[in-house]
C-alpha cells in the first residue's frame, strides 16, 4: 500500500477537521510528487490560520470581489493564471475548468525551482485535460527585469504580453513588478494584511480551494447571459471595484467574527 493511501486511510470520516486534514494531505502529497514545495506546506498552515478567522466559507464581500475578478478576465484580451506548487496540489481540474471557460492561458510560474518540479506540476494539470501549458518551454522563455527572485522567469506569450494575471499564495515582490508592468493583477490571498493583497487590483480574500470553483460558475453564469448590455455592466463592475474598501471589509469580516465568538464564551471556557 503506498504511503499516500496510508495517510489518508488514517483520518477517520467522522474526526472533526476530517475535510482540513484530507486538504492538509493534499499539500503533503504533492510535496512528494515534488508538485509543492517545502515551503508550500508552512505557506499552506498560514492559509489555514486566516481560513480559520473567516470561519472557512465564502463571505458576501469575497463574491463581490470574484465577480469583478471574472468579469476582468472576460472583458481582457490575453488573461494568464498563474499556477504555483500549491494551487496545483489542492484543485488542479478546476483551475483547467477556469482556463477553459475564460479563455485564460495557464502559465507555471514557481518560486522554488526545484529540478523536476515543472514535469511534475504540467503532469498534474495535463491529467486533468490541460493543453498549451505555458512557462514550460525554454525556447520562450524570458523576464521581468524588476523582479530578481525565479518568478521573474516568465513566458514570452503568457505573463509578458499579458493584459490581466491572476496570482494565487503569492509574494509581494511579483505583484508589485506585474502593477509596474501596467498587468491588471487579481490576487486570491486568505491573509487581507499581505503585501500581494495590497498591491493587487483586486484580491479574493478567501480559500483557492473554494475560490476557483466559484469563479467557474459565476464565469458560466456571465458567459451564459452574455450581450453588449452585459459587457458594460462588466466594465462598469471592474472600474467601479476599490480594492481598499474591499480589504478593509474584509478585516471587518475577520473583527466580527472574532467578537461573535469572543460573545459566546469559547474562549472563557474555565
Ligand atoms: O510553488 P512555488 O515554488 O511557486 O512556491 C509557492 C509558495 C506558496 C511556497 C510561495 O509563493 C510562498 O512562499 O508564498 P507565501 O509568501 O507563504 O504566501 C502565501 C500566501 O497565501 C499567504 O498570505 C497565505 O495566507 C495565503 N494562502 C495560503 N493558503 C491559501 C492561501 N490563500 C488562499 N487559499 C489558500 N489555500
Amino acid at each position: 500500500m503506498s504511503d499516500k493511501k496510508i495517510i489518508t486511510e488514517n483520518i477517520p470520516n467522522d474526526h472533526p477537521r476530517a475535510e482540513s486534514l484530507k486538504v492538509r494531505h493534499k499539500i503533503i502529497d504533492g510535496m512528494k510528487d515534488l508538485v509543492v514545495t517545502e515551503a508550500g506546506l508552512i505557506a499552506h498552515g498560514r492559509g489555514e490560520a486566516f481560513d480559520y478567522l473567516i470561519g472557512e466559507k465564502t463571505n458576501e464581500n469575497a463574491i463581490i470581489a470574484m465577480k469583478a475578478a471574472v468579469s476582468a478576465i472576460l472583458i481582457a484580451k490575453s488573461p494568464v493564471i498563474s499556477v504555483n506548487g500549491n494551487v496545483a496540489a489542492l484543485c488542479p481540474k478546476d483551475l483547467v475548468k477556469l482556463s477553459v471557460i475564460t479563455g485564460a492561458s495557464l502559465e507555471i510560474n514557481l518560486f522554488y525551482k526545484k529540478p523536476g518540479r515543472i514535469e511534475a506540476i504540467t503532469k498534474a494539470l495535463e491529467n486533468e485535460g490541460a493543453k498549451n501549458i505555458l512557462g514550460i518551454d525554454p525556447n520562450q522563455q524570458t523576464t521581468i527585469e524588476e523582479l530578481t527572485s525565479n518568478r521573474r522567469n516568465v513566458d514570452s506569450q503568457g505573463i509578458k504580453i499579458a493584459d490581466v494575471v491572476i496570482v494565487s499564495l503569492e509574494d509581494g515582490d511579483r505583484t508589485e513588478a506585474l502593477i509596474s508592468e501596467n498587468k491588471f493583477v487579481i490576487a486570491i490571498d486568505l491573509n487581507p494584511l499581505s503585501r500581494t493583497a495590497q498591491y493587487a487590483n483586486i484580491t479574493i480574500v478567501d480559500n483557492v480551494l473554494r475560490v476557483i470553483p466559484k469563479m467557474v460558475e459565476i464565469a458560466e453564469d456571465l458567459k451564459r447571459n452574455f450581450n453588449a448590455d452585459n459587457l458594460k455592466q462588466m466594465e462598469e463592475k471592474v472600474k467601479s471595484f476599490s480594492n481598499k474598501r474591499n480589504l478593509s471589509r474584509s478585516i471587518e469580516i475577520i473583527l466580527k467574527y472574532l467578537q461573535k465568538l469572543g460573545k459566546l464564551g469559547i474562549f472563557n471556557k474555565n
